[in-house]
């Protein structure tokens, strides 16, 4: 260790060596810093709302990890083989090869992001008065289940809903709970398991090799498929090889392969985890099914082998699959988010523990513990942030919630959290200092912080379009 005069590395404080990213930047796209002054007019003209800020005036944008990597120069180079043939694109044969290969599923549907690969599914599993049981909801994902007429049902675990519960794998479902479900509904009115990994609401939770295995058990003894949110599914394998006896020394490509054997099928937002800007899919095992996906494939999104995206984002989509699953990757991808996890939590400030693959969730109802949940503490932070540094997060909260479709009335979520997403490959850890001084300052003026009234509230999804304003002091 060098003298106490010497300022140490993050890594020496902590005893450890530090390790760096597996790649280097060859392009740079600039950013700016605004004035305080300019940020708060900005946030006020987009009705405190994230989604509605233009891109240029944030400075360091954690809104999502969805289609705001950086791709290598070999998916660019992959993007001049775009073959733009309508029908039969090689490229489209080379994404079959990779999700086969990587995720094992047989069959595979291309669509133009996640949603529409859950608005197929969704339509051709779901009847009328269905219940669909996952391990909590994710917006897009139970809005097409509702629209197909079925009621999502939480069967994650509890730990799950509490922000300081350091359970390893707060993913994971209630066996218990879906068991209740089957016999107060009966199997036949389960058209399948929606299970998500890692889960996004839930703080980027991962679900263990054991509980699939065990989910698996289950729904075989009743007949009911199970289908994978693979959005993530990368990050989660990471989580098993760090925290699961027995897969310490294993890839985490072959944990990935592992996973998916349990499950029937999976769809994909590519956005995430395959390293693209755009692209998604459906993959099965089943030949009925993927038989009637394909056909509604061509109706929604385009025809089978492009599935509304071009061919050379077709490409780098296989590119990127391959790219997502080396270990080296993935474990720098969750390590720049566990940096500022450990920060945080260094300096006492509440987030959702153990620290998730994709994002840091700030716990907004603790720190800002004197505004009640239906002034939109988590909207209200996630302004304030932004206000300081021109860090933009997203709410993650009643907000996102939505409203119940029987009643009408907010619904009230447990967590109400704001979530500060990393894309892939793009800020340094630099970047992720500012964001952390940035939550500190804002965390250290948390009293004079103030709820917000909704003005105008769209139907559908709300959180994205949704406008505020503060309300008086
Ligand atoms: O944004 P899409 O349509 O490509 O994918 C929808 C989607 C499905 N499942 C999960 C777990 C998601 O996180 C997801 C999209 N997530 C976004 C946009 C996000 O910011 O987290």
């Amino acid at each position: 260790m060098p003298p106490d005069s010497i300022p140490m590395t993050a890594g020496q404080q902590r005893g450890r060596r530090s390790w760096a990213e597996p790649w280097k930047i060859k392009m740079v796209e600039p950013i700016h810093m605004t004035t305080r002054e300019f940020r708060q007019k900005a946030i006020a003209e987009a009705g405190y709302n994230t989604f509605l800020l233009r891109s240029e005036d944030v400075y360091i944008d954690l809104l999502t990890d969805s289609g705001t990597n950086a791709m290598s120069d070999r998916q660019w180079a992959g993007l001049m083989l775009g073959d733009e043939a309508y029908a039969g694109s090689r490229n489209f044969y080379h994404l079959e090869e990779a999700v086969r290969q990587h995720y094992g599923y047989r069959h595979l549907v291309p669509t133009h992001q996640g949603r529409g690969a859950e608005h197929i599914l969704s339509q051709i599993r779901i009847k009328p008065g269905d219940y669909v049981p996952g391990n909590m909801y994710f917006t897009t994902t139970r809005l097409h289940q509702e629209l197909a007429g079925g009621t999502f049902v939480d069967v994650i675990i509890a730990e799950a809903h509490d922000p300081a519960n350091l359970h390893p794998f707060k993913g994971n479902v209630d066996l218990d709970k879906l068991q209740d479900l089957i016999e107060k509904v009966g199997a036949e009115k389960i058209p399948y398991v929606s299970l998500a990994g890692t889960v996004n609401m839930a703080g980027g939770q991962p679900v263990s090799m054991a509980n699939v295995r065990a989910l698996r058990e289950l729904t075989d003894r009743y007949g009911i498929p199970i289908y994978l949110d693979a959005t993530r599914m990368v990050e989660n394998c990471y989580f098993i090889q760090q925290r699961e006896p027995g897969y310490a020394g294993k890839p985490v490509a072959e944990i990935l392969r592992e996973f998916c054997a349990y499950t029937d099928g999976c769809w994909m937002s590519a956005k995430k985890d395959a390293l693209v800007n755009i692209g998604g899919w459906l993959a099965m095992n089943d030949q009925e099914l993927f038989d009637e996906a394909r056909n509604m494939v061509v109706v929604y999104e385009g025809l089978h082998t492009y599935g509304g995206l071009a061919g050379r984002d077709l490409e780098a989509m296989a590119i990127g699959i391959e790219e997502s699953t080396r270990d080296d990757h993935i474990r720098s991808r969750v390590g720049q988010v566990e940096y500022l996890g450990q920060m945080l939590l260094d300096w006492g400030i509440p987030i959702v523990q153990p620290v998730g693959g994709h994002a840091i969730f700030l716990d907004a109802r603790k720190i800002y513990e004197h505004i009640p949940q239906d002034q939109f503490p988590a909207q209200a932070l996630t302004a304030d942030l932004y206000v300081d540094s021109g860090v933009r997060g997203m709410e993650r909260g009643i907000v996102s919630a939505g409203r119940d479709p029987a009643t009408g009335d907010h619904r009230y979520p447990k967590l109400e959290l704001v979530r500060l997403a990393f894309p892939r490959r793009v800020y340094t850890q630099a970047h992720i200092d500012v964001v952390a001084e940035s939550v500190q300052a804002v965390y250290e003026n948390r009293a004079q912080a103030r709820g917000l009234r909704m003005g105008y509230e769209p139907k559908h999804l709300r959180f994205f379009q949704a406008r505020f304003e503060p309300l008086p002091e």
